[in-house]
């Protein structure tokens, strides 16, 4: 594969980066700005529906060329191609890498091992469009007869955390009829939570496994199955009208008794952190309907086929990608911030949590060899404007650098008196204070006394970029998240790892499997653990009676 050949510290381009780090490490936005007026309209792009403004960024249009020559050569272009080609990337688990194939419209052709996977996409779709439309439409029937007024996704990982994110960033779009709830963590509180005041006549429960067999989602599974058959009086005839499954894995999900007319289906060449565009996106569909699934769909697609065709220079996701490779391994960034300005997004940061960091935090080149620069950032983030009244402090005026990305829309969703212009004054504003700060001739400027001005000067130059479109819509919100999968590809593809395995998950879970037995057995297990471990244990099995 390009680029596994050569060390990426030996690429001509890295090496020019390293000296012209040092060159411009010390120069400040404002200079940089105040030697180019037009640079705030010049270091911006648009595709798809999205503005990005990176010009407060620490960068000169020697840095952005060289981090372009930077993806040449590290052969980003090949690597895109080879994605969308269905080759198998994933070289780890032998696998195609294809979200992109879920959202490729009807008579597209992606090849996988022959096969054209595309009409298989379409007719999954067609049978969580028809299923969703008789839920909604109160035809499809619970056990007794009852319309399903309760939706309860069980999954964990990929298949809870894009679910969760776009039901909330889509609520805007959601039958309000319907109520939904999201079981995701082993512990019994979750699974408590959401069925506390849920009636198992009208409760549906979506199983969304990707293997059916992952530890959280068959506990869960088997609890809710319990719950409901208490509800029927132990009636087992109930389960086919209150449980549908979506999975890879048609026998276990008939070992679990679902009728497997009641299941989705999806492949093993999608991720589970890639999968929410897949029937992982049941709920989604359940909530928002059809139509609005599909306007998901084609936002994704229009920035798949931005990402696939467009020059890089010009590229929204590769630009963002780059820059986070700037500050990463030259500037030394250990983290990104991801602030959106739209409260339906709450869940966003959280969402791209998974999505960046399984797929990039990896310590290995694709040949194996351990790598010589940091990989995957720290993504973290909140809802602004709530973030400025906690953690913003640190960005204004902590010793770290922390490079953001602010992302907001013209028009709310709700709109309510000044409300929306007083929370976009607040994107720009915040984005203007990182960069430029406040000098200390400027805060003395202001009758600060003198032993207060060191507390009050901001010394700026803290990068952001700026994400703007006009209105969250479910095609909104499709084109923003395959935004941000592209960006995390172009940082592997350049990073030459596998963006697409988490093995990183596997020893903490058998760790686990091995410690139940001896926290459940009634005599005292021999512990063979470290002394941390075992006395650990030992407490535990003590104190919980
Ligand atoms: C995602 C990971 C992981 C996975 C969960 C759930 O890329 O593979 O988060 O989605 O472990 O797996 P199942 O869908 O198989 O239950």
């Amino acid at each position: 594969m390009t680029g596994s050949i050569r060390e990426l510290r030996e690429y001509p381009a890295w090496k020019a980066l390293e000296t012209h780090y040092e060159n411009v490490r010390e120069i400040h936005l404002r200079e940089l700005f105040a030697n180019d007026p037009t640079r705030g309209e010049r270091m911006t792009t648009e595709a798809a529906g999205i503005y990005l403004d990176y010009s407060k960024n620490r960068i000169t249009n020697k840095t952005f060329t060289l981090l372009m020559q930077l993806a040449e050569e590290s052969g980003l272009r090949a690597r895109i191609d080879a994605m969308f080609r269905g080759e198998k990337i994933n070289i780890t688990e032998n696998r195609a890498v294809l979200h992109v194939a879920l959202r490729a419209p009807k008579g597209a052709s992606i090849l996988v091992d022959g096969e054209n996977v595309v009409p298989l996409v379409h007719a999954v779709l067609d049978r969580m469009a028809d299923f969703s439309n008789r839920v909604r439409s109160g035809t499809w029937k619970g056990h007794t007869g009852k319309r399903i007024r309760n939706i309860i996704n069980i999954g964990i990982g990929g298949s809870d955390l894009g679910p969760v994110m776009a039901y909330e960033a889509l609520k805007h779009y959601s039958d309000r009829a319907l109520t939904f709830r999201f079981v995701s963590n082993i512990d019994g509180t979750d699974f408590a939570e959401a069925v506390y005041d849920c009636d198992p006549t009208e409760t549906l429960f979506i199983i969304s496994s990707k293997t059916f067999t992952t530890l959280e989602t068959m506990t869960n599974a088997h609890t809710a199955r319990a719950w409901l058959l208490h509800g029927f009086g132990g009636d087992e005839r109930s389960v086919a009208g209150h449980f549908v499954a979506v999975s890879t894995n048609r026998g276990e999900v008939a070992k679990f008794g679902i009728d497997t007319a009641n299941m989705f289906e999806f492949w093993d060449w999608v991720g589970g952190r890639y999968s929410m565009d897949s029937a992982i996106g049941l709920s989604t569909m359940l909530a928002i309907g059809p139509d609005n699934f599909r306007a998901l769909l084609d936002g994704f697609h229009q920035m798949d086929e931005h990402f696939r065709t467009a020059p890089f220079e010009s590229n929204l996701p590769v630009i963002m990608g780059l820059l986070n490779i700037w500050y990463c391994n030259f500037f030394d960034a250990h983290t990104v911030a991801v602030l959106p300005y739209e409260q339906y997004l709450k869940r966003f940061p959280a969402y791209l949590q998974q999505m960046t960091m399984e797929s990039n935090g990896k310590h290995v080149t694709l040949d194996g060899a351990e790598v010589s620069y940091h990989t995957s950032p720290i993504y973290w983030g909140e809802p602004g404007t709530n973030g400025q009244h906690s953690f913003y402090q640190l960005i204004h005026q902590g010793t770290r650098l922390i490079p953001c990305d602010f992302i907001g829309f013209s028009q709310p969703l709700n709109p309510l008196g000044r409300h929306h212009d007083v929370l976009m004054a607040n994107v720009f504003a915040q984005a203007e204070a990182l960069a430029f700060g406040k000098t200390l001739e400027q805060v003395k400027a202001e009758g600060t006394p003198d032993w207060l001005v060191p507390h009050r000067v901001f010394e700026g130059n803290r990068p952001s970029n700026t994400i703007l479109a006009d209105r969250l819509t479910p095609k909104v919100l499709g084109i923003l998240i395959a935004f941000y999968e592209h960006i995390v590809f172009t940082q592997g593809a350049v990073w030459n790892i596998n963006s697409f395995d988490q093995w990183g998950v596997e020893l903490g879970k058998a760790l686990a499997q091995r410690i139940v037995p001896e926290l459940e057995s009634e005599s005292a297990p021999i512990l063979n653990h470290d002394s941390s471990t075992n006395t650990l244990i030992r407490r535990y099995r003590k104190e919980k009676g």
